[in-house]
């Protein structure tokens, strides 16, 4: 089966765009273009075989001796799994939670263009302190928590290149003189954002974005490699319950003896400042919300219309989450134009698009001590509103 990304790697000046991975140690060229020629002209093609060490001499040494093979150079600096299709999944999560009872949605769905644009939006809104708070905690501690973490590289789950990044590489930096800078995600324009952030901000890094889901990226790491994985801005407030075990193990086993996890996690507080912080008063969350059904209709050739739903949020004390809903304003026919696929939304019908879970911090580090990691040290505002938890893989 030809691969369907085309990863262009060089060779004496010729792009390759290998398409197709025969035996182990051969990808088979179809198609190469000679950048003076192919500007403007059409393509130059011809067919021919080039060993698969050469278009993988920079393959960087972050990855586990077995796993190296795996992974290509999709652009400079930037890594992906051979023969991955990112978008193969969504539409099969999408369909399963919509069917399920209650309706629900997985949350990564929120993330496209505008969706991501959105979420920078809340992250300055004077309601949602998360962003704010735990970017402060990283100011103030960033020196102690790089200094109580040994390592040579850093690999933080979800692009961010955000200031709280900044603050541990500048630290990372500043005590070890150099670093490995290894950001996973999904969305190959956060990776390259972040890339030209830290070339310009921090030549000395090697940079290495891994395009990939969370758990196929950490668990490509060598596991030799001392390395601190960063998991921040209470992501895991996203996870159900099924979802949040599941993950920490992973990560876990993922880990080697003397790795350590950096987790901002938000925090059980009074429900007036929570409800708030999911129900601005400008109504970005809630655009940012049913934005989901824009992107459902492009991806699926659905029918949600947007004027047809209001958005509605509540916090759940049993559960301590906030819940993010679509509600339907009258019933609508959902139809999925490309498959046989449809179903009665009805009149104030809910749809859960997102949770955002808040934890106990002390509780939260005797629950991963079962999943083999330690806590090593937690971190507040004086509010504490919001920490940031330090655990050290327990071999
Ligand atoms: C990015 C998942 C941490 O749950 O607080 C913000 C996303 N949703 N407002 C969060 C979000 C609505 C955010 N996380």
């Amino acid at each position: 089966m030809p691969s369907k990304s085309r990863i262009p790697a060089r060779l004496r000046g010729i792009h390759l765009y290998p398409i197709f991975a025969g035996e182990p140690n051969w990808i088979q060229c179809e198609r190469s273009i000679i950048p003076e020629e192919a500007n403007g002209s059409i393509p130059v093609r011809f067919s021919f075989i080039v060993p698969q060490a050469m278009t993988q001499e920079n393959t960087p040494t972050i990855f586990a001796a077995e796993k190296r093979a795996h992974w290509r150079a999709l652009e400079p600096e930037i890594w992906s799994i051979q023969g991955a299709d990112l978008d193969a999944v969504p539409t099969q999560s999408i369909l399963t939670t919509l069917w399920d009872q209650p309706r629900w949605l997985e949350a990564y769905h929120l993330y496209d263009q505008r969706g991501s644009e959105l979420f920078e939006q809340i992250c300055g809104l004077p309601e949602y302190y998360l962003t704010r708070t735990e970017n402060a905690i990283l100011e103030t501690h960033a020196r102690d928590i790089i200094a109580r973490a040994p390592v040579r590289c850093i690999v933080e789950l979800g692009a961010g290149y955000s200031k709280k990044t900044v603050h541990l590489l500048t630290e990372q930096l500043r005590q070890r003189g150099s670093s490995i800078f290894a950001p996973i995600d999904v969305s190959a324009a956060g990776l390259r954002a972040s890339r030209a952030a830290v070339r310009s901000a921090f030549p000395e890094i090697q940079f290495h974005g891994l395009h990939a889901r969370y758990e196929e990226g950490f668990s490509a790491i060598d596991k030799n490699l001392p390395t601190l994985f960063v998991f921040l801005g209470s992501t895991i407030g996203n996870f159900n319950h099924s979802d949040f075990p599941r993950f920490f193990r992973t990560l876990s086993a993922a880990m080697g003896p003397g790795d350590f996890l950096l987790l901002g996690a938000d925090r059980v507080k009074d429900v007036k400042v929570l409800e708030d912080a999911y129900n601005d008063s400008r109504g970005v969350t809630a655009e940012f919300i049913l934005n989901v059904f824009d992107h459902i209709n492009r991806l699926l050739h659905g029918n949600f219309a947007r004027d047809n739903m209001r958005y509605s949020s509540r916090y759940n004390p049993e559960w301590q989450r906030i819940e993010m809903y679509a509600v339907a304003r009258a019933r609508q026919d959902i139809r999925f134009a490309d498959i046989d696929a449809a179903f009665q939304w009805q009149k104030d019908e809910k749809i859960l698009v997102e949770i955002s879970r808040q934890f106990d911090p002390l509780r939260l580090q005797e629950q991963l001590r079962f999943c083999d990691l330690g806590a090593v040290e937690h971190f507040t505002d004086p509010r504490e509103w919001f920490s940031v938890l330090l655990f050290k893989k327990e071999s």
